[in-house]
């Protein structure tokens, strides 16, 4: 039987594809999905992609991850910066997590440079564009082999 992995996006990732491509592309939610999927094919897992604005939302995605799924990985967008409570839930997941940004956060604004989730992450990846999820999945293969 396959292993879950679930694939949490933060607030405005909605928007992905439909605004601002010259900083996060063309590619959309659906898009990075189907990336995953295909991904996960390879190494057993399957895969579950939820967004929400609500860091609430986030949180109790998180709990519910505790019970079904073998690994998260986390584009937690602004949430990053801001979120001890995200930071907190994944705190008490036991699997990997994986934290992955779009946009090389390093090269932007300063506020973007410090992420509580990292303080949780088993890995970071960050610039790569939305190929960072499909990679975040191949690594997710070889931590749960
Ligand atoms: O680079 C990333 O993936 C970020 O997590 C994206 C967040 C930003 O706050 C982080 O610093 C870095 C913003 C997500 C906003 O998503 C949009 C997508 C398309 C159009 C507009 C917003």
């Amino acid at each position: 039987m396959s292993k879950l992995i679930t694939i949490l996006n933060g607030p405005n990732l909605n928007l992905l594809g439909k605004r601002e491509p010259e900083i996060y592309g063309h590619d959309t939610l659906d898009d990075v999905e189907a990336a995953c999927a295909r991904v996960g094919k390879d190494f057993g897992l399957a895969v579950k992609l939820l967004q929400s604005n609500w860091e609430g939302q986030i949180v109790d995605w998180i709990h519910d991850a505790r019970h079904e799924a073998a690994g998260i990985i986390i584009n937690p967008a602004a949430l990053t910066h801001t979120s001890v409570a995200v930071l907190d839930a994944l705190n008490t997941f036991d699997g990997p997590v994986i934290e992955v940004h779009i946009s090389q956060v390093h090269k932007r604004e300063a506020f973007r440079h410090h992420s509580y989730v990292s303080m949780r992450a088993d890995g970071v990846i960050a610039g790569f564009g939305i190929d960072g999820y499909a990679l975040a999945m191949r690594r997710m293969g070889s931590l749960l082999a």
